[in-house]
């Protein structure tokens, strides 16, 4: 899964980013930093510990997030701005943005966090436009040409510039959120959205912020979950329990809430050399979750034998549960639940 932190210069990016990556990149100390930071993280998953324990892999192998900390945006509202450009090519292969609001206060300047992100929110908007224009004029001179047009992307996409111009995001439009034909635009206002307000130090619980279709908010205190995150796990923890933030650590909440937002589930493998943890989209039938791991266990799949994670831990192992016949064998099409161990059989 890969994640953009976008937002208005200073609203405290890199300090989340540090939080959840446990980082040290450069705070800015004013202006704007234009250089990009990117981390890998191992996604927590207690389930994932739990097997590991039983198994004594070799290896165990976490799902992770990629995060990508662009640079604070301009937010002129003008129609020109390379530096921004440069900046979406960075956001444009993400699943989803983390949008982040300044709500604590800078240089006796007040919080403006829900206008903040209404400005953001104005940028993707306008950064979408631009694209959908370029793409309508050309589809318009291929028509003019006498050459054959897509219709349906056509219609599509003239449906997106009406919701655009009415200054609506496209992930509240649920054709463009999930059009195949618009997936290699890379639409900004598509992505599924996380708007998170970061907090000054005292914890504010936010009211009044209406989330449309695809959006989540989240409330962290970066300054202090960054400095958390800079400790190792038992000191923070103890720190944390004395302090008003969040029980929950934003490394943790921030990716619980993409996966709601982007409708992900794991799945779990297991053995002796491997203890191994899988992301798919919510729904996912056994055969196409196979095609994770290997295009050719989806190619040749038989079965899928099931366990789930829950009876395994309650019976204590997995022969145990198996005795039980909680072992399942699945046919192609069952839907892999979240938390379900599998054994794919298949020949190639
Ligand atoms: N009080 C308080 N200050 C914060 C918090 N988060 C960030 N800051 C401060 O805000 C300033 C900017 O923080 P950064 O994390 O560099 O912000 P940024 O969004 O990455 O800034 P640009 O990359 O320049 O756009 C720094 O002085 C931080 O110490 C917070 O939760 N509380
Ligand atoms: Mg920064």
């Amino acid at each position: 899964m890969k994640l953009a932190i976008i937002g208005l210069p200073g609203s405290g990016k890199t300090t989340l980013f540090n939080a959840l990556t446990r980082g040290h990149a450069a705070i800015s100390a004013g202006g704007r930093s234009r250089e990009a930071n990117i981390g890998v993280v191992k996604v927590p998953d207690g389930r994932v510990d739990l097997l590991s324990t039983m198994y004594e892999p070799q290896k165990t192998i976490y799902a992770y997030v990629e995060y990508a900390d662009v640079g604070g945006l301009d937010s002129s509202g003008e129609k020109d701005k390379p530096l921004d450009e440069k900046l979406w090519a960075l956001v444009r292969p993400a699943d989803a943005i983390v949008l982040v609001a300044r709500n604590f206060e800078t240089g006796g300047i007040a919080p403006t966090a829900r206008p903040d992100i209404g400005k953001v929110e104005s940028e993707l908007i306008l950064a979408d436009l631009i694209v959908v224009e370029k793409r309508l004029a050309r589809i318009e001179e291929d028509k003019k040409r006498g050459r054959k047009i897509d219709e349906e992307e056509h219609n599509l996409l003239s449906m997106c510039l009406t919701a655009l111009e009415e200054e609506k995001p496209l992930r509240s439009l649920s054709e463009a959120a999930s059009s195949p034909l618009l997936r290699g635009f890379s639409l900004l206002s598509a992505k599924p959205i996380l708007w998170v307000i970061n907090n000054g130090e005292k914890y504010a619980k936010v009211e009044g912020y209406e989330t449309p279709p695809n959006t989540m908010v989240a409330e962290v205190c970066g300054q202090l979950e960054m400095e958390l995150a800079q400790l190792s796990p038992e000191e923070s923890e103890v720190f944390r329990g004395g302090l008003e933030v969040d029980a929950e650590p934003a490394l943790q909440r921030i990716i619980r809430y993409s996966y709601a937002l982007l409708g992900l589930v794991s799945f779990f493998t297991v053995g002796k050399d491997e203890v191994r943890a899988w992301t798919i989209v919510k729904g996912t039938p056994a055969r196409k979750a196979a095609g994770v791991i290997h295009s050719d266990i989806e190619k040749g799949f038989i079965r899928a034998e099931v366990l789930a994670y829950g009876d395994l831990v309650e019976h204590g192992s997995y022969a145990q549960a198996q005795k039980k016949g909680l072992a399942r064998l699945e046919g192609r099409d069952y839907i892999v639940q979240d938390g379900d161990i599998i054994n794919f059989r298949f020949n190639v």
